[in-house]
């Protein structure tokens, strides 16, 4: 086992030293910010929908972040030798605004099983992360304690975990300009205020390694390695795809995604009535 990957699975999480080349972050983030504005003039469920959970399948420069070989050296460091993009979002935190994100862990509402050490998530950061301008918060180790209790529903903040109940040494993410920082899905974690007067822009990137198990909505993935058979469903690569062909996988993985959420929740108690997900 690599170094990186007993850390990683000991602490949750891990802040590769590399860093990604000024012109691919430059390149990324104009395509980024692009995307949002188109999706802000179509209004409706393109732009409710423009940030998450699939955002990759139509942003093309986002699968080129996620192919980097800054990126893809660290997660194979981690995951080992086959891995794909499973997920993304698009994080933008406006100046002088009191928005971030409670204490909280990606697992909650991700369909997948067996992931531990199978799946992360890697932050990049497209302008510089500072406590600032409210960059993540991560609480060493708590990856290792199962499901917390996300008691909390802050209409601004969203569901969360009482900061007085999170586990862990709790620490601020700072990253310079194309930094990123690496999570497991089940690692609490929080976001802040924004109080300087620029946007904190981030992406992202939700890798999964063949070996994790996912639930029958959401086996959608987009593979950068050979490995990935049945239950897998390749998703075509925005980069070589037609542009409306990319459109409808964007549109149809991502409500398969979403069902496979809600049906998550209501297994859980949320009162919510979905009908089975209908996965080719
Ligand atoms: O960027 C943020 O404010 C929150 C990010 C986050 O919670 C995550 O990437 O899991």
């Amino acid at each position: 086992m690599t170094a990186a990957r007993k850390g990683f699975l000991e602490r949750g999480w891990r802040l590769p030293e590399r860093r990604l080349p000024g012109g691919t972050v430059r390149a990324v983030r104009y395509a980024v910010v692009s995307h949002l504005d188109a999706a802000e003039r179509a209004g409706g469920a393109a732009r409710a929908w423009a940030t998450f959970p699939k955002p990759h399948l139509v942003v093309p420069a986002i699968v080129e972040l996620a192919d980097s070989p800054e990126i893809t050296e660290s997660v194979g460091d981690v995951l080992g030798e086959a891995f794909g993009i499973w997920s993304s979002a698009i994080f933008v935190s406006p100046p002088g605004t009191g928005t971030g994100f409670g204490w909280h862990q990606d697992a909650l509402s991700y369909d997948l099983d067996g992931d531990e050490g199978r799946a992360l998530r890697v932050w990049v950061a497209l302008t510089p992360a500072t406590p600032e301008n409210g960059t993540m918060w991560f609480a060493d180790g708590s990856h290792r304690c199962g499901t917390l209790d996300h008691d909390l529903d802050d209409p601004v903040r969203g569901q969360s975990v009482s900061p007085d109940r999170v586990p862990g040494e709790k620490f601020p993410v700072v990253l310079d300009e194309g930094g990123f920082s690496m999570h497991d899905l089940r690692l609490a974690h929080s976001s802040g205020r924004n109080t300087t007067d620029g946007p904190r822009i981030n992406v992202a990137l939700d890798y999964v390694a063949p070996e994790a198990v996912p639930g029958a909505g959401c086996a959608g993935v987009l593979p950068l390695t050979a490995g990935f058979q049945t239950p897998w469903r390749v998703e075509p690569d925005p980069r070589k795809a037609a542009a409306a062909q990319a459109h409808e996988a964007c549109v149809t993985e991502s409500a398969r995604r979403l069902r496979s959420a809600m049906d998550l929740a209501a297994r859980d108690g949320l009162p919510l009535v979905l009908g089975p997900a209908d996965d080719a």
